[in-house]
């Protein structure tokens, strides 16, 4: 098995983002970069430059009609994907094709065994639906990642893991009827937060009905309320041997978002992603993903981000 930390990093997915005093300004990729170069660790990494999908990856995922609809109104400009967060601007549809391939290349390095960790900072874009963009999230980089697990490397049990504030709705309900995608989710409560779904006792449907954990928080949940719910993410991982751990890990979870009112540390996410690699090491494969998902606040995503980063060089 091999060793090493792959980041997914560079122009191509710093672009995706919104201008004009949008929370999710393109400026994030930086501010991530800059601390990781601060704490050294930028030299400690293999850096890789994301690719574009092909159409054909992102219909693993997304309808042909939605994929059109993007590309449509990426070039025409003006017009808003969704009912107002998320705007359409002329090279909008690259980038977010960019930024479904990163993690693709992050999938496909892992899988080949060049490495057994990556990590893309702009990326777990989980709002995303198959036929509608939502939240900020253009095309779903997680989604795709899952479809091509499958389809591609042959993989069956894939499990899903998200600490970002909001509920990930786009890959919740996308695989809400699959018992072969394990999906843990620690998030505010949508009664007091975007997008509003995510109860406890949405477990999944049909053949896959009793088998996902959507673990809502109080609105001002901190360090020992995340721990609490992380020991039944740990529980629900081993028993369900995932072959694979994509680990969407956004940063506005922690104390000072603007956009929510979660009060973890960023230790919480330092922690969750080394005890996902103790997991991953354990099952026999190592094959542990993150994508940097939500984070608002500069400074926490920096220092969220890099500790996850930190944790995959540790852990090796
Ligand atoms: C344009 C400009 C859009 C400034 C949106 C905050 C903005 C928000 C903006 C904003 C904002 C939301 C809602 C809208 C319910 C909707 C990457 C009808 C200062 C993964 C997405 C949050 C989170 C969407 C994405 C949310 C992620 N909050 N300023 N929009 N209304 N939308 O509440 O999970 O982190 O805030
Ligand atoms: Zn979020």
């Amino acid at each position: 098995m091999s060793s090493g930390v792959l980041l997914i990093c560079g122009a191509e997915i710093a672009r995706y983002g919104f201008g004009g005093g949008h929370p999710f300004g393109p400026d994030r990729h930086e501010a991530f970069m800059r601390e990781l170069h601060a704490r050294g660790l930028d030299g400690r990494v293999r850096c890789g430059a994301a690719r574009a999908a092909t159409r054909e990856e992102l219909e693993s995922f997304h309808t042909a009609e939605y994929i059109d609809q993007v590309r449509e109104r990426s070039a025409g400009g003006h017009a808003y994907l969704d009912g107002g967060d998320t705007p359409a601007w002329r090279g909008l549809f690259e980038a977010a094709s960019y930024v479904v391939g990163g993690t693709l290349n992050a999938v496909d390095a892992v899988m080949e065994g060049e490495v057994r960790r990556a990590f893309i900072p702009i990326g777990g874009l989980h709002h995303a639906a198959r036929d509608q963009a939502a939240g900020f999230c253009v095309f779903n980089d997680c989604g795709v990642a899952i479809e091509m697990l499958r389809r591609r490397h042959g993989l069956r049990r894939i499990a899903y893991v998200d600490i970002d504030a909001h509920h990930g709705d786009g890959i919740f309900y996308a695989f809400e009827d699959d018992p072969d995608v394990l999906y843990a989710d620690l998030h505010a409560d949508g009664r007091f937060l975007y997008p509003g779904t995510g109860a406890a006792h949405e477990t999944g449907i049909g053949a896959a009905r009793g088998t996902k954990l959507n673990l809502p928080l109080p609105p001002d949940a901190d360090d020992s309320d995340f721990l609490a719910s992380w020991e039944r993410v740990e529980a629900y991982l081993r028993a369900g041997q995932p072959q694979f751990i994509l680990f969407q890990c956004g940063a506005d979870s922690v104390a000072g978002d603007p956009l929510t009112s979660l009060r973890f540390s960023v230790r919480a996410h330092a922690h969750a992603a080394a005890r996902l690699c103790a997991i991953a090491d354990g099952l026999g494969h190592g094959r542990v993903v993150g994508m940097g998902g939500g984070g608002y606040n500069r400074r926490n995503l920096a220092e969220a981000w890099t500790g996850v980063v930190q944790a995959f060089l540790d852990s090796e």
